[in-house]
């Protein structure tokens, strides 16, 4: 199996599931924002043809080709179902991880997606500099929301690290390396789950 990813990119999520799930993985650092004729850019017509956007991460299984990083975070998670990714749990507790992981991407990472595009993502000139302080306010909406549908417990679903708490942490350390407003608890949610073995293995695959 192939993971094509770029340092702390949304790859490092897969990168870090499949460390916790024990599974056999060749990584393969892709290089964004570089010239097309680099043969390790996002942009070649190599890595084009496994991923038509040219983003990260793609995931590589035989004929398997995966290129959002949820459906591989689940893929993960179901090819090794004793890591836990996936608690063995009730339907109700499912609907609740998956509505976490809905929100993830849906309210709290879309601000920081957004500062991203338009401060280097984007071509200059679809850039909106204004859009900034929108992104901030709406991460600070997403942080209260996500302060009613978490409980203070441990881990974010049932009473075990599953692909929520993963998701969670890696888009907190993104904010924080964005400079967002990251509430304290937030930021001791990321430390805590980057302590783990598995996240402390992907981060080394990656520096
Ligand atoms: N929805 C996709 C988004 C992938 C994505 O946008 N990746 C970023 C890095 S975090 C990227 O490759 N950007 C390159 C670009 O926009 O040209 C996922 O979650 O995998």
């Amino acid at each position: 199996m192939k993971l094509y990813g770029m340092e702390q990119s949304r790859s490092f999520r897969c990168l870090w599931a499949l460390e916790e799930a024990g599974i056999e993985y060749e990584y393969v650092p892709v290089k964004l924002r570089t010239v097309a004729e680099d043969p390790d850019s996002a942009q070649h017509p190599s890595y084009l043809a496994v991923n038509v956007q040219g983003k990260v991460p793609t995931l590589v299984n035989g004929d398997l080709v995966l290129t959002e990083s949820v459906a591989i975070l689940y893929y993960i998670a179901r090819l090794a179902p004793e890591s836990g990714l996936l608690p063995n749990a009730s339907m109700d507790v499912y609907a609740q991880l998956d509505e976490m992981v809905c929100f993830v991407l849906a309210e709290l990472e879309q601000p920081l997606w957004s500062k991203g595009k338009h401060t280097f993502a984007l071509p200059e000139e679809q850039r909106i500099p204004q859009l900034l302080e929108t992104a901030k306010f709406e991460f600070s909406k997403a942080i209260n929301a996500l302060d009613h549908l978490l409980s203070d417990g441990k881990f974010a679903i049932a009473d075990s690290f599953t692909l929520v708490d993963i998701l969670l942490a890696q888009t907190f350390n993104w904010a924080i390396r964005f400079e967002f407003d990251v509430p304290e608890k937030y930021v001791e949610l990321r430390d805590r789950h980057y302590e783990r073995p598995a996240a402390k293995r992907a981060m080394a695959v990656i520096t």
